[in-house]
């Protein structure tokens, strides 16, 4: 009974400290592909906005970015370990577009094309 006890306990513990391994290792798989979704208010037009906005998220480390016209809504995936809402939302506003957070410079906002000057409620 002594020895079963015992080849019972090396069992446990040998299972135990696989398990935390594989628990280990399941960490930092996680941490790698924790990406962030999120979405906000952008001000923008047309289809020239879209592009413009999508592609300055997606330089400031968005793996993806989808702004609506019609909701006038960013979705935004990133690496929260690499950006955030509020440096992409900064960066939008710096190339004309207000945020929910920042408003675009007003000498940026009028060297926008005539069609991009969306109506600005603040
Ligand atoms: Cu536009």
């Amino acid at each position: 009974m002594k020895t079963l006890n015992l080849f019972l306990t090396v069992l446990f513990v040998i299972g135990f400290s696989a398990s935390a391994t594989a628990q280990a290792h399941d960490h930092s798989k996680m941490n790698t592909a924790s990406a962030k979704t999120e979405s906000f208010k952008v001000s923008g037009n047309c289809d020239m906005c879209k592009n413009r906005i999508e592609k300055i998220v997606k330089a400031e480390g968005a793996t993806s970015a989808s702004w609506d016209s019609k909701t006038q809504l960013i979705t935004v995936t990133y690496d929260p370990s690499k950006t955030n809402k509020d440096a992409l939302s900064k960066k939008i506003a710096s190339v004309g577009h207000d945020t929910e957070k920042y408003k675009a410079p007003d000498d940026v906002y009028a060297k926008l094309p005539e069609c991009c000057r969306y109506e600005r409620t603040r």
